[in-house]
């Protein structure tokens, strides 16, 4: 198996925890920009995004969470939807959400500049981000031992994300909570060797 990353996506860091979670935290990884077209992810991914895998057999897969559901597939143990997947579903979308939010706003800036922040699309999407990361601070996903769910790694995926490509962030409220559990689960080696770097 082979992935394809860069090392600030937060798409990409859910693939890299997810496959070290069920064991594959040895694969070969390709570093890639996703910006400048490389040729081995156009190939692999038509939307030139990461991540994208190319399985053994060399079927490139794409999207997140496609990935994580076909390693569920290949590998149901140990789950990735905990105990309650509807739950961890439910909550995974809600910090998907964020991560949307985060990434179109850097990509309204690509296309514009700094002020999309404060265009009607800008604001639309940082309160997304404030709204969803209140509702997990809210009712945030538990994790007590044994293997983080859906939940746990797309809300610490989150939270890091925003945090890093939003540092000086004065909307974003107090998360003490998510702020607890994150560094819970950076001190794991799925989650601490994936942390998002420039
Ligand atoms: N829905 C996709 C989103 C992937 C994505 O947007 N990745 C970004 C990096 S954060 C990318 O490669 N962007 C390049 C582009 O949009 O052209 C997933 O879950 O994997």
């Amino acid at each position: 198996m082979q992935l394809l990353l860069n090392t600030t996506s937060p798409y990409a860091r859910i693939a890299r925890i997810a496959l070290a979670e069920k064991g594959h935290a040895n694969i070969g990884t390709t570093l890639v920009d996703p910006w400048a077209d490389a040729p081995a992810l156009l190939k692999a991914n038509a939307a030139a995004r990461v991540p994208a895998l190319l399985t053994d057999e060399g079927r490139p897969l794409t999207e997140s969470l496609l990935i994580v559901l076909w390693l569920e597939t290949q590998k149901p143990q140990p789950s990735l939807l905990g105990s309650d997947p509807t739950a961890a579903i439910s909550r995974a979308g809600i910090a998907m959400g964020v991560i949307d939010a985060a990434v179109h706003t850097l990509i309204g800036r690509k296309i514009t500049d700094a002020s999309f922040d404060g265009s009607p699309v800008g604001l639309r999407r940082r309160r997304t981000i404030v709204e969803a990361l209140s509702r997990l601070e809210a009712d945030p996903p538990a994790f007590e031992s044994g293997t983080p769910d859906l939940a746990v790694i797309a809300s610490v995926v989150a939270l890091d994300y925003v945090r890093f490509r939003f540092p000086d962030a004065a909307w974003l409220p107090e998360l003490p909570r998510l702020t607890r559990l994150t560094a819970r689960l950076n001190a794991r080696a799925s989650f601490e060797t994936s942390l998002p770097r420039a």
